[in-house]
């Protein structure tokens, strides 16, 4: 692969929010280099998010995107939150004229990777040992080495889009990184199976037993979570395990409904809360899982990753196509003001609605006593319908 010397932006990380990035970089006539740790097929093997807020599904179609999105997608006028034997639906549509898309980050992702391919962007996977240098001066570059050879790119700016775990936050120096961390006492064990959802809409539940969530990606393919503990492994939960460990989790109409079936994917997602300031240092710029990580109870992950990339591809822009700098110098703060917001919206939807061991019973019943008000106050769910949906970019 010929690679150029010098792009004026260098993304880490092939996930949603590089690849979005450079995306509208690319559909401005602005270069820039992908450099991807993992195998393609890693990156479209992984199960994630699957609801797209109307932010989401805009910024997809103005990054032309969108076409498989809208011929596939399920669009979404509610979810529904069942608490001691009730449903209740949250109507986003007919409270905040707002609906959702249901259309599995995977296949975001696929459809990212298919326009960028199309366009000639460089996306380089299996890059070793990626490493930004010199992003508090003028003339930054990235190293990183494939098939044994270490190569070099100097570019203008490097955009961090490499995840949790990625190497892009830990160059800004400790004396000026400031985190923010809460992790919860228990994971998410997820699974896939060619199953007809139990509903034609998303279910939160609320039970004795613990949480669980009734999702989809589409009429064949159901995508259920259950509340399980930090310290469960895999091994130890047999589809049949599953099966009996949600089923009672559900509202009783729901759980007569459900159809089970062999899993196609199985994993355990722990959960936390991680916030990492400022967004912005020198000429690297941090946006998605890089900077901030939320508990997928209120499916913010991927949603924040496309509100930094909006931001922040307008700010490259500008700074590149005329030499003001006031969009990058704003980006941090203004990139963190919706994160936060959603923080918290993630934080709340998971203390409402998961079983906390230290909290006993009385937190239980403060629990079913916010249901219990939510399920009386429209006030209350116009709050949780316009978070949900999206808080304006
Ligand atoms: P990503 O982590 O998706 O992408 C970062 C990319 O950078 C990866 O491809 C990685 O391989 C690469 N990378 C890392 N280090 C690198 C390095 N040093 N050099 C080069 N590349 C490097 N969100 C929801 O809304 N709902 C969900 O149900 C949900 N489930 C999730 C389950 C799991 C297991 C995880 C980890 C996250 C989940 N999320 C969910 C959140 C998820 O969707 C993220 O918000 C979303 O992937 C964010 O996209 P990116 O910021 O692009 O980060
Ligand atoms: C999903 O369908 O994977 C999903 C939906 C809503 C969430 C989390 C995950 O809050």
């Amino acid at each position: 692969m010929a690679l150029p010397a010098r792009v004026p932006v260098v993304v880490i990380g092939g996930g949603p929010a590089g690849l979005l990035l450079a995306r509208l970089l690319q559909l401005a006539g602005v270069e820039s280099v992908i450099l991807e740790r993992q195998t393609r097929e890693h990156v479209l093997g992984r199960i994630r998010a699957g609801v797209l807020e109307w932010g989401t599904v805009e910024t997809l179609r103005t990054a032309e995107v969108g076409e498989r999105m809208d011929r596939e997608g399920f669009v979404h006028d509610g979810v529904g939150l069942s608490f001691r034997g009730r449903h209740l639906r949250i109507d986003f549509k007919g409270l905040t004229g707002k609906s959702i898309m249901v259309y599995g980050q995977t296949q975001v992702t696929k459809d990212l990777y298919a326009a960028l391919d199309d366009a000639g962007v460089t996306v380089v996977a299996e890059a070793a040992d990626v490493l930004p240098h010199d992003v508090d001066t003028d003339a930054p570059y990235v190293t990183f080495a494939t098939d044994g050879t270490v190569h070099r790119i100097d570019c203008a700016y490097v955009a961090g889009c490499d995840g949790f775990h990625g190497v892009s936050r830990t160059v800004i120096p400790t004396s000026i990184a400031r985190t923010y961390e809460r992790l919860y006492p228990f994971g998410w064990l997820g699974i896939l199976s060619e199953t007809p959802p139990v509903d034609t809409e998303l279910i939160y539940c609320h039970s004795e037993p613990g949480f669980a969530l009734c999702s989809m990606r589409h009429a064949m393919l159901s995508r259920y979570y259950v509340q399980c503990d930090l310290e469960d492994e895999i091994e130890a939960w047999p589809d049949e395990r599953f099966w009996d460990e949600l089923r009672p989790r559900l509202p009783h109409d729901a759980a007569d409904r459900l159809v089970t079936g062999p899993s196609i994917e199985k994993s355990i997602t722990p959960l936390r809360s991680f916030v990492a300031e400022p967004l912005r240092h020198g000429r690297l710029l941090l946006a998605g899982d890089a900077g901030h990580v939320v508990p997928p109870t209120g499916a913010k992950g991927l949603n924040l990753a496309v509100s930094d990339v909006h931001y922040l591809a307008g700010a490259l822009l500008d700074a590149l196509t005329t030499g003001s700098t006031t969009g990058l110098d704003e980006y941090s703060e203004r990139a963190l003001a919706r994160v936060w917001k959603a923080v918290r919206f993630s934080w709340w939807m998971t203390t409402l609605l998961h079983r906390f061991p230290e909290s006993g019973e009385f937190g239980y019943r403060i629990q079913e006593a916010e249901l219990d008000y939510l399920a009386g106050s429209e006030a209350a769910q116009h709050a949780l319908a316009e978070n949900y949906v999206g808080l304006p970019f």
